[in-house]
């Protein structure tokens, strides 16, 4: 932080923060310190009952402008360790008419990809991954779910279910899912997906970084070998303010 935490929000400033409620003028205090660097993006915020005595304001003020810019993506809440100035995102792209992986797919932005896990193990389908497998019940399933980060800002949570045929063991998977299919030469070659809307539920919010209620696509992905047998079935959230998928349309014979 280049400067004294309590000039930043003296009372000073906040009078300088225009007209309207005192809540306002603090957020756009608050809101101008990061636009001119004061704040810089990854600062942590002091806690609240300090800005209240530095900015002479009550805590309920403080709670609201934080709040305001929380559900704006300025501010981010991390459970535990307080409140941060929010990264700004890099928008991705990604093509819809090649199937690359993750790992592929930020190396070629010249971005380092890595996955936070949050499970790895070995299951009896479901009865969705049975039917969109084509798996019997008697057989099993590796399911595999992480948070997707590209040059440490999260993009995405994936979980993938891949036949425990061509998976056996899901934990010789480290960095790169496609990687390893390839090892086994179980690579898939084609890939049917479909993306909707939705909005972020609080538990993936915290993990992504943004706040409830933010806009994100949700992305089922079906993928197949040269045989037609499906390979994997995965089922991610992308951040909505974070990617756009590009498909590449030509006019078809009729
Ligand atoms: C992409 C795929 C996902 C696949 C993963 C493999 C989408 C929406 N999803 O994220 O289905 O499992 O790549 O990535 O594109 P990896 O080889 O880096 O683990």
């Amino acid at each position: 932080m280049t400067e004294d935490l309590s000039a930043i929000f003296s009372p000073e400033r906040l009078s300088g923060g225009g007209t309207g409620p005192l809540y306002v003028k603090l957020r756009r205090t608050l809101e101008d310190a990061v636009k001119v660097g004061r704040l810089k993006h990854g600062d942590a915020l002091p806690p609240e009952r300090d800005i209240a005595e530095f900015a002479a304001v009550s805590r309920v003020t403080v709670r609201k402008a934080i709040d305001d810019l929380v559900a704006e993506g300025i501010l981010v809440r991390r459970h535990g360790s307080g409140t941060f100035v929010a990264k700004p995102v890099s928008k991705v792209e990604q093509r819809l008419s090649q199937l690359t992986s993750f790992t592929e797919d930020m190396a070629r932005r010249g971005m380092t990809a890595r996955s936070e896990w949050l499970h790895k193990g070995i299951h009896t389908p479901s009865p969705d991954e049975m039917m969109i497998l084509g798996l019997a019940a008697d057989t099993k399933v590796s399911r595999l779910s992480r948070l997707r980060i590209a040059d440490d800002q999260p993009l995405a949570i994936e979980h993938a279910s891949v036949s425990g045929e061509f998976l056996p063991d899901p934990s010789v998977v480290t960095t790169s899912l496609y990687a390893e299919l390839e090892k086994q030469q179980v690579r898939p070659v084609r890939a049917v997906q479909r993306i909707s809307a939705t909005n972020m539920k609080e538990a993936d919010a915290g993990l992504l970084g943004v706040p409830v209620g933010a806009a994100g696509l949700s992305i089922e992905r079906i993928s197949y070998l040269g045989s037609g047998r499906a390979v994997e079935f995965t089922r991610s959230l992308y951040r909505g303010d974070a990617y756009d998928f590009v498909a590449e349309l030509t006019i078809g014979a009729t």
